[in-house]
């Protein structure tokens, strides 16, 4: 029978870990020529460090077994500073509670590290059950924020376990160490979840990127990307919101939407990354799209290509919440023109797709939109042959 002694067991651990961390990841060749995918996620929860996990106290735990399990890291914020890939990614415990923790790569691709202690984010006067999916934003007003999903158990339903109310948390720092949480979102009745903070202002105010939902899964009668001002980032309040990009029936939005990362800004306009979900005899089936809104109007749509650009695919699609691709963290280096879409997949994993401001825009400003109709898709699907076919 095979046999490892405690000793040796731990320093296989320990190997593991630095193998896993310094090992390269190869580019997987793409043929759509929009983005490349990699071999290897860029971070799994056999990423955090060992000591957030064991104790390796001898005396206290002379077996070296896992004290504090992880369950799964993913849907990270990310930022690009000095030169670095910064990922503020959602650990989930094995007790189901997720933390905020940033690991950071010198190539965008492979080699991400956790810094050393998870970040600390306080809590407002009204404890957070849950904190989740942050969405980092450098604002023009010096300041770096984080916001984030907050949950907290619906006490006007003490008798059903699962209601639960879910709210925008803010916090920002400009160091990403030191952390000052902001009052939550006052958004009116309902609930929000996939809010994202615009980086400029406009006419001097904030501009808030929400998702009105009626409940806590469902979106309700409502939906969509939504769009509000707020005068007062420190107790943020929007009025009224108004939708950017709907839901619509049978496309890959019909169930629900949400912006991903702060959008980028591009000389054609505000390019956005945002989810979009349809229900299936399988469950939700989650995907990412892109938008392209005006630079002086941000909520207004200028371009919007038909369908999806990054779907489950492969290994991708199992997981805890199977099928599912999320993204809320995207990085551009301002030198090169690179562009890395860290996405998670199924709620486990992050992967990185590489591409360029030059890609996405050209796709997002020439792929075909939505046609509605399989008459109409199969028309343009024609065209495209019938342009191809007159070329020599
Ligand atoms: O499980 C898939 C995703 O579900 C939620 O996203 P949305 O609010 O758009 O449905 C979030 O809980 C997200 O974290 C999760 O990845």
């Amino acid at each position: 029978m095979w046999h490892e002694t405690t000793s040796e067991r731990k320093q296989r651990v320990l190997r593991d870990y630095e193998t896993l961390i310094t090992r390269s990841n190869n580019a997987i060749p793409s043929s759509n020529g929009i983005f490349t995918r990699y071999q290897f996620p860029v971070l799994t929860r056999a990423h955090v460090p060992l000591n957030w996990r064991f104790d390796f106290c001898e005396r206290n735990n002379p077996l070296f077994l896992e004290r504090l399990g992880v369950n799964a890291v993913f849907n990270a914020g990310a930022l690009y500073r000095d030169g670095k890939h910064l990922l503020m990614a959602r650990v989930e415990g094995v007790d189901r509670k997720s933390f905020f923790a940033i690991a950071e790569s010198n190539h965008g691709t492979e080699g991400f590290r956790f810094w050393d202690q998870p970040a600390d984010i306080p809590e407002t006067n009204i404890p957070d059950t849950n904190i989740y999916d942050i969405r980092l934003t450098e604002h023009a007003d010096g300041w770096i924020y984080g916001l984030f999903c907050t949950e907290r158990k619906d006490l006007t339903k003490p008798h059903d376990l699962s209601a639960a109310i879910a709210a925008c948390g803010i916090a920002r720092t400009k160091d990403l160490k030191t952390w000052t949480r902001l009052a939550d979102l006052d958004a009116g009745p309902g609930q929000q979840r996939n809010v994202t903070l615009h980086p400029e202002f406009v006419d001097g105010r904030y501009l808030l990127y929400t998702r009105p939902q009626d409940g806590f899964v469902d979106v309700g009668g409502g939906g969509g990307i939504g769009w509000g001002l707020v005068d007062d980032i420190t107790a943020a309040r929007v009025d009224t919101q108004q939708i950017v990009d709907s839901r619509d029936y049978h496309t890959i939005k019909e169930t629900k939407n949400g912006q991903g990362p702060p959008p980028l800004k591009t000389p054609h306009g505000w390019l956005h990354m945002a989810h979009g979900v349809r229900n299936t005899a399988a469950g939700l089936r989650y995907v990412l799209y892109l938008l392209m809104t005006d630079l002086h109007e941000p909520w207004r749509v200028t371009h919007a290509p038909g369908g999806y650009m990054i779907a489950p695919e492969g290994a991708e699609r199992l997981g805890d919440v199977s099928n599912v691709v999320f993204c809320n963290g995207w990085t551009h280096n301002p030198t090169t023109g690179e562009i890395f879409i860290y996405y998670a997949s199924s709620d486990t994993r992050i992967h990185v797709a590489h591409s360029s401001l030059e890609r996405l825009c050209d796709h997002a400003m020439h792929a075909p939109p939505d046609s509605f109709t399989s008459r109409k898709a199969f028309l343009q699907r024609q065209a495209l042959i019938s342009h191809n076919s007159k070329l020599v």
